[in-house]
């Protein structure tokens, strides 16, 4: 980062700074200067992508001035600084979001209408950087928009993608998944760092030198590049940075022999391995070549990222470096188990390259590191192949084995080590001999084999690496998302390990910006809430948001309450229209459910459900199905991943109950079923503002936190939900009648499943009944048996509904019943809605960061002169 410490570069620092005053003129002309300098488009057009682009810089250019300053004065007071790790951001646009958080929206709004645009239609020429999946993602950028607002010396790290998330598209077929080229026209917010970069080593051996030191050598090298994005906080000149890594080869390593000899390919072979790591956000792993890839590109992360931080512990040391002062200086998050290799790494280069013995080593990596659980799913705890990390990171294996021997109560001084260390090399050479003998042994066996009538036995197990494990072993908290998740990891997941250290188990409820997701995506909700509390103070402290509870009866409140809601529904019924040819009316109730597609998130009820008010309808006459039911447009949305069939048969299913319901001419408005394609965060922004039910309703036990649930509480959402992950607070805080619960409950599902596979479950009639009318073929040729059948089965079929649809089925209809009952009430509805919004302060992002400042990484705010 560019340093101001000499007069001239001081002075053209602030000449720019004056330079960028923001009024509308200023900021106009700032435009047009990078229009006409960009080197990305035509001189002669200036069209909208054009105009968004150059927008953009102008912003940058506000950004950067602010984001030198806060790395400047960093470096200067030398404070502890936290790092987050994760190798998912879910950033969304960032247009809005700056000028929101710089309070230039206005001056922008106007410099825009100057040259001819609107800002709306400018800002929605940005793509989405989705550089993550879903909850984890999204709650890491919430993150650093809290750290950066609240001033915590902070740094993100991740991974920049070539492709985001894939693009969904909704065919006749269901989810087809098309490349996300987010990067196609260039990325006006970041800046490529070629003078940040450090090597990574993949494969390669371990000996052990004459220094008495390991040495890792020989394999593959490449390295990784740097590419910062200014995040701004609201209200602070506080602007932190966001370092993405890019993967490149060595210069070296393109090969001009043979690209000369017409060998092309062979040629840049290095090349494209190299750049191949960072090409896609998760790579399907069910190949070798797929775990390949994800491993190196968790290894790139954590070792690109420790060498930063390390580089900089040492400059900000001076020429005395005192590693004992590492945990005073730096706080390590890994964002769930993905960046859980930091922990070998850092203890390679204490050891290996800066000469510290093991003990000192092991207790500064202990102190440093810290791990979030963000899951209990068995299948998403991350185990990797011994064999395969041994290969590609042999030294890194030595140190998890000794790690697991500290764990044991194995740990040694210094001699014995070296003692052992010999034994060891000599055990090996022994081994390798062995070995050898065996493979012998084997070959000839397989000769026999061939001969044989018998099959061969099966091969053994491969051995697995836990990393969650490693990472409660390792660091020195351990946190779950909310206080039920909190409570099963715990009890349940890592219990040993909590019997063990009691004390390094914590809760840390997730939290959302209230920036992103009430200023700026509710602007008309926004301005109500301030007219009323009196003041814009509760965007920084949500608190204030209680206030709304004296209003909560208040008629003229009420009214403005409504037409807010209408104008944000009758936006999103514009949306629909446009992306899915649905018309859908704004005076119907919004229901909407909208998260990765995963059976355990259960929008199989949901659409279940549906169907079966559906069919209810269809018994009833005109006048019947009036009185019963209140309108409603139930909204779906949301991603499945591409290798899930069981999720991408659920969306299926939900376009096929579309298309019947949406073309019924007997239905009308009373029912339409939308799946809208594509979900990210953008369409997030623009349908969470116009929701006034949503729905929450996973199998107990089975969400950590869920995020989405806060930011529907916040926009005046009425929640319908079970007793899982967040929403129990959520519950807790907004009262128990201003939330719709349903379900069985996390301490009852392991009894229900079992039940369910002795066979002892009795089905009610009305699940019966829903099941056998999908299977009639309403709703299209596709056969739905899979789908429906895996919703059966009990004896010898223990997995059939493991997520208990079938039990919650009863219960779930009957609370819908009672949602449109409170619906038809618009006066006690509109209550609720104001209650939702005054009691969803405590999921501010800000709480959660304050929370992990103090009790994780001690580390305090420094707020810039
Ligand atoms: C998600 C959890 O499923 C969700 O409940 C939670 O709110 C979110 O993390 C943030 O903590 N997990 C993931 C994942 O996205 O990839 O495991």
């Amino acid at each position: 980062t560019q340093k101001l410490n000499d007069p001239i570069a001081q002075e053209e620092a602030t000449t720019s700074l004056s330079s960028f005053t923001p009024d509308a003129a200023s900021i106009a002309s700032s435009i047009k200067y990078h229009a006409e300098f960009s080197p990305l488009f035509s001189p002669e057009k200036f069209e909208v992508p054009k105009a968004f682009f150059a927008t953009a810089q102008s912003v940058r250019d506000a950004l950067i001035i602010n984001w030198n300053a806060t790395y400047d004065y960093y470096e200067k007071l030398n404070a502890k600084q936290a790092y987050y790790l994760s190798m998912e951001f879910l950033q969304g646009r960032a247009l809005l979001n700056a000028i929101g958080n710089l309070e230039l929206t206005g001056a922008y709004a106007e410099a825009l209408s100057k040259l001819g645009y609107k800002l709306e239609d400018v800002a929605g020429q940005e793509p989405d950087a989705a550089l993550g999946n879903g909850g984890l993602g999204r709650l890491a950028s919430c993150f650093l928009d809290s750290l950066a607002t609240l001033n915590y010396p902070a740094w993100g790290y991740g991974l920049r993608y070539r492709y985001g998330l894939f693009k969904q598209q909704i065919t006749k077929d269901g989810q087809e998944e098309v490349a996300e080229d987010w990067l196609e026209m260039g990325n006006p917010w970041e800046i490529v760092r070629n003078d940040v970069s450090y090597p990574i080593k993949f494969y390669g051996k371990v000996i052990s030198g004459s220094d008495g030191k390991k040495h890792w050598i020989g394999g593959e090298d490449i390295k990784a590049v740097a590419f910062d994005v200014p995040i701004p906080g609201y209200k602070t000149k506080t602007t932190i940075n966001l370092r993405l890594w890019s993967t490149k080869a060595l210069s070296e390593d393109f090969d001009l022999y043979a690209f000369n000899a017409g060998k092309h390919t062979e040629a840049y072979e290095a090349l494209v391995n190299a750049e191949k790591i960072c090409y896609i956000l998760y790579p399907g792993d069910e190949s070798m070549e797929g775990k390949v890839l994800r491993l190196k590109q968790q290894y790139t992360l954590c070792s690109a990222s420790l060498q930063d931080i390390i580089a900089c512990f040492e400059k900000r040391s001076g020429p005395h470096v005192s590693w004992e002062e590492f945990p005073e200086k730096v706080a390590v998050q890994m964002n769930d188990t993905h960046p859980t290799l930091c922990i070998p790494e850092l203890l390679r280069i204490l050891i290996d390259l800066k000469g510290l013995d093991w003990k000192d080593a092991w207790s500064i990596t202990q102190r440093t590191v810290a791990y979030t659980n963000h899951t209990v799913l068995p299948e998403a705890l991350e185990k990797w192949s011994l064999e395969l990390m041994q290969k590609l990171l042999p030294r890194h294996v030595e140190i998890v084995e000794m790690i697991d021997e500290e764990h044991q109560g194995k740990g040694k001084g210094k001699e014995e080590e070296e003692e052992e260390e010999e034994e060891k090399e000599k055990e090996k050479e022994k081994e390798k001999e062995k070995e050898k003998e065996k493979e012998k042994e084997k070959e000839k066996e397989k000769e026999k084999e061939k001969e044989k009538v018998l099959p061969e036995p099966a091969p053994e197990p491969p051995k697995l690496v836990r990393m969650a494990n490693l990472c409660v072993v390792s660091g020195h908290a351990v946190n779950g998302v909310a206080e039920i998740h909190t409570e099963i990891v715990k009890e349940e997941v890592f219990n040993a390990f909590y019997e063990l250290w009691p004390e390094k188990f914590q809760n840390k409820t997730n939290g959302v910006t209230p920036r992103r997701w009430i200023r700026f995506c509710n602007p008309d909700l926004s301005k109500i809430i301030t007219d009323w509390i009196g003041s814009e103070d509760w965007i920084l402290n949500t608190g204030k948001l209680a206030e709304l509870r004296k209003f909560a009866d208040n008629k003229d409140l009420h009214n403005q309450w409504r037409v807010a809601k209408r104008s944000n529904k009758t936006k999103v019924a514009a949306f629909l229209l446009e992306k899915t040819g649905y018309s859908v009316s704004s005076d119907a109730m919004f229901d909407i459910q909208v998260k990765r597609i995963h059976e355990y998130k259960r929008q199989l009820l949901n659409i279940l459900g549906i169907v079966y008010r559906y069919k209810k309808m269809k018994e009833m006459t005109v006048a019947e199905r009036k009185e019963k039911f209140v309108p409603r447009v139930c909204i779906f949305g949301g991603k499945a991943f591409a290798t899930y069939v069981q999720a991408k048969r659920i969306v299926k299913f939900i376009t096929d109950v579309g298309a019947t319901v949406n073309h019924d001419p007997e239905i009308g408005d009373l029912l339409k079923v939308v799946f809208v394609p594509d979900y990210n965060v953008s369409v997030a922004e623009l349908l969470i503002p116009a929701s006034e039910l949503s729905q929450h309703i996973s199998t107990a036990g089975m969400e950590a936190s869920g995020t989405s649930n806060m930011k529907f509480a916040m926009n005046g959402c009425i929640l319908i939900g079970t007793l899982d992950g967040a929403n129990v607070e959520i519950r807790q805080e907004v009262g128990e009648d201003n939330f719709f619960l349903f379900g069985a409950k996390a301490h009852e599902i392991a009894g229900l499943r079992k039940e369910r596979a002795e066979g002892k479950f009795v089905p009610d009639p009305r699940f019966e009944e829903v099941k056998e009318f999908v299977r009639s073929g309403v709703f299209g040729p596709y056969n739905y048996d899979e789908l429906m059948g895996s919703l059966e089965g009990n004896e010898g079929f223990g997995k059939a509904d493991y997520f208990l649809v079938g039990k919650d089925f009863p219960s779930y209809i009957e609370c819908q019943e009672k949602v449109d009952e409170a619906y038809r009430d618009e006066k006690g509805w509109t209550r609720m809605s104001i209650l939702n919004t005054a009691g969803s302060y405590k999921f501010s992002s800000d709480r959660t960061i304050q929370e992990y400042a103090q009790d994780i990484w001690n580390i305090n705010p420094v707020e810039l002169p």
